[in-house]
């Protein structure tokens, strides 16, 4: 078994290999985690981008290792479910939110910017599909800056089951929990919090109280934001385009979306997440030191 890479502690902000190397088209990969890790270090501390490079975790990830993840064939997707294996068997794997915080938590990481949460699927009933990430939020001692739930997903579903696990949700100058490409949902968040020293202060003592995440939620720029009709438009023509596409429906789905978007969707979803960067760059920064 390989044991992990560290190259970050608490002066690091982590980043997720999930996003760039499956959420953006082949190519702008790299582009992003560059533009991600320039938000982060605009606000004076460092990116550490985690993956697994030949089995090996790794939290702060070289160029050349991030290359390698770019370049190669097939990168598995890894939640807490498959890591373990995935580093057994000395694969590939880009990192979700969960085993992004598995790992953060492992290096002494504290802060972890990302676009969307995974979440609960419709359609509960016939085939239960809920994303890992939000036990690991319940599990690992990360505060996740994120845009909130891209609502092909159950949106208000989601924001109760994180309530189930006993997670809190604090929104960054909102009251409500945002939903991706709006910056509203029909649900609330737990606490609303404008002042980023007071959220700093607040995430250090809960971490340190509770030895589980947070969820920070902070809203597209309302300059970014799409209208809700756009979006419902471009959301039913990208599922009926992908329903026809037949497996793996959600990847589908999102490329139909940018293209039916003219691409106003992938803009919009670089945007939040280097909103997201630079928000938890703030907080990273802001933190209390860890008592001795
Ligand atoms: N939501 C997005 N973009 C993403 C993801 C979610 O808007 O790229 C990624 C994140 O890495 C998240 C993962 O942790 O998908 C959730 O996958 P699953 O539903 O398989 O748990
Ligand atoms: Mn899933």
């Amino acid at each position: 078994m390989k044991t992990l890479v560290n190259r970050a502690g608490p002066r690091h902000v982590a980043l997720e290999t999930t996003l760039v190397v499956h959420g953006v088209p082949r190519g702008e990969g790299a582009a992003l985690a560059h533009a991600l890790g320039d938000c982060v270090r605009d606000q004076g501390v460092e990116p550490a981008l985690v993956g697994v490079v030949g089995g090996r975790p790794i939290v702060g990830m070289s160029e050349p290792e991030l290359r390698t993840l770019l370049e190669a064939d097939a990168v598995v997707k890894a939640n807490t479910s498959n890591l373990g294996v995935l580093m057994h068997l000395g694969q590939h794997a880009a990192t979700t939110v969960s085993a992004t915080m598995e790992l953060a938590a492992a290096a002494g990481v504290r802060v972890f910017a990302t676009g969307g949460l995974g979440g609960l699927h419709f359609g509960l009933a016939e085939r239960p599909d809920v994303s890992a990430d939000l036990a690991a939020l319940a599990r690992f001692p990360v505060a996740v800056v994120t845009s909130g739930v891209k609502s092909l997903l159950d949106v208000e579903g989601t924001r109760e089951l994180l309530e189930s696990l006993g997670v809190p949700v604090i929104g960054f100058r909102t009251e409500r929990f945002p939903a991706f490409y709006l910056r509203e949902s029909g649900a609330r968040v737990d606490a609303r919090i404008d002042d980023v020293n007071v959220l700093a202060g607040f995430v250090g003592s809960e971490l340190r109280r509770t030895g589980r995440g947070i969820v920070i939620a902070n809203p597209i720029p309302e300059t970014d934001e799409i209208e809700r009709s756009d979006w419902e438009r471009w959301l039913a023509q990208a599922q009926a385009a992908a329903h026809e596409g037949g497996r793996d429906v959600t990847p589908k789905v999102l490329a139909a979306l940018h293209h039916f978007s003219h691409g106003r969707t992938l803009a919009a979803n670089i945007a939040l997440a280097r909103s997201n960067a630079a928000l938890a760059g703030q907080v990273c920064r802001a933190l209390p030191s860890e008592p001795a």
